[in-house]
């Protein structure tokens, strides 16, 4: 018999928020929201005092990238309006988002993290697996471990879920949060997994949800009491027997320390819907901020991309692509925005625009003349920036998630 893996989810606590406390630390305590970038900074005034933005009143389209415990206590969730929430807690405060400070905190957690456990698989911005079976102490000591290392990195507190595999250890980190540890065995799976709500399986979307209540299955332990056989009729033979195995709590993936990604892709939600030729100063000045941030993107993770994409979201909410392949890759934001250019000329303007964004794909690795490939591409980097098989930030909205199976 072989023995179980030890492997770790880590999600950092309420992620965005806890960075601005670092910086606001007089608002611990209090509910804090983070909306996108166009809510207006604290200001201090003229007896020093901080003056800040309340929800109440709030008018506009941003949305709760996140909240604060206590926000959350007030019903005020990620991906809800700022106006809606505006309603559940007129007194929170709001926050602009400051990514960029928010990608540095993640870098740093990382890199602390794997100091610890070096066997690291990245997750996005804030939330890592790492593979602990090999390290010699036992598992409740190497948790504590990871999150003083992250403590002491960072200042800020996360959770952590261990298991025999990913699955498991994504729904436990989840279970004692904020600055919780789960540690879960298999043969707990019955007690403490299955009467959780189906929807705690990373995989089980809203969608999934639904189908699965209309069946008459709520919790993880009713899923797992259906037959394969009902699963596979109504979700089709993959999705099927993934649901089953997901259920029993078998999952068999590895930790993944690098992968190769397939693109990158920036993209921007407009604060107001603007027009193509009125306001075309306005537009040219974003797709350029988009196109240099791509050419970063690439730069960092030291891939060129043979394909540069377009995507346009109009007012009618109706989605545009256009791309453009290249004869050579290259990653320099001109020559990417020369594409992108091109790209926008092929599309028809039938309404006025509401969210712009490029992707850069068909990616190779972009070797500098003399360096040696192989150990450039996949030495194991310091600060823990791994690339990720699809990295795409967006702002004010998701980041990526796990795949289901
Ligand atoms: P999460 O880990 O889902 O949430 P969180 O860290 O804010 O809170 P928790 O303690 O429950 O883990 O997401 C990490 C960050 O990603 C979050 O701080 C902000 C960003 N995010 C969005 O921008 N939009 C979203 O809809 C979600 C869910 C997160
Ligand atoms: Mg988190
Ligand atoms: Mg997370």
């Amino acid at each position: 018999m072989t023995t179980d893996r030890r492997i770790a989810h880590v999600d950092m606590d309420a992620f965005f928020a806890s960075v601005e406390l670092l910086r606001y630390p007089q608002l611990k305590g209090q509910p804090v929201v983070v909306g996108g970038r166009g809510v207006p900074a604290p200001k201090q005034d003229d007896k020093g005092d901080w003056q800040y933005t309340r929800l109440g009143g709030y008018v506009g389209r941003g949305v709760v990238t996140t909240s604060t415990y206590e926000a959350r206590a007030l019903g005020v969730f990620s991906g809800m309006g700022l106006m809606q929430s505006a309603k559940l807690a007129p007194q929170a405060i709001v926050l602009p988002a400051d990514f960029e400070a928010y990608r540095g905190y993640s870098r740093r957690f990382k890199a602390a993290a794997c100091a610890v456990a070096p066997i690291m698989e990245d997750r996005g911005i804030d939330e890592i697996y790492l593979d602990l079976t090999a390290l010699e102490s036992n598992t409740l000591s190497l948790a504590q471990r990871i999150k003083q290392a992250v403590f002491e990195a960072t200042g800020l507190s996360c959770s952590i879920g261990v298991s025999p595999n990913k699955l498991l250890s994504k729904i436990c980190s989840d279970l004692d949060k904020p600055d919780g540890v789960t540690l879960l065995q298999r043969s707990e799976i019955a007690d403490r997994i299955w009467p959780l709500p189906a929807r705690k399986i990373n995989g089980i979307g809203p969608k999934a949800t639904e189908k699965l209540a209309s069946l008459g299955i709520y919790t993880i332990g009713e899923l797992a009491q259906t037959s394969t056989e009902i699963l596979v009729t109504h979700f089709g033979r993959q999705m099927g027997q993934w649901l089953h195995e997901a259920a029993h709590g078998q999952d068999d993936r590895a930790v993944i320390t690098h992968r190769d990604p397939k693109s990158l892709s920036r993209e921007t939600t407009l604060e107001t819907n603007l027009h193509v030729k009125h306001d075309r100063a306005e537009l040219t000045s974003r797709i350029d901020d988009l196109c240099r941030r791509v050419a970063l993107d690439l730069q960092q993770k030291q891939r060129h991309c043979k394909t540069v994409g377009v995507k346009v979201k109009f007012a009618d909410f109706s989605v545009v692509t256009r791309d453009l392949t290249l004869p050579t890759a290259m990653g320099d934001a001109t020559t990417i925005r020369e594409a992108v250019s091109d790209c926008l000329k092929r599309i028809a303007w039938h309404d006025r625009i509401r969210l712009l964004g490029v992707r850069a794909s068909n990616l190779v690795a972009a070797i500098e003349e003399g360096s040696a490939p192989q150990l450039r591409l996949w030495a194991h980097r310091a600060d823990g920036a791994v690339a990720q098989g699809e990295v795409q930030v967006q702002e004010g909205s998701v980041q990526a998630s796990d795949d289901p199976a």
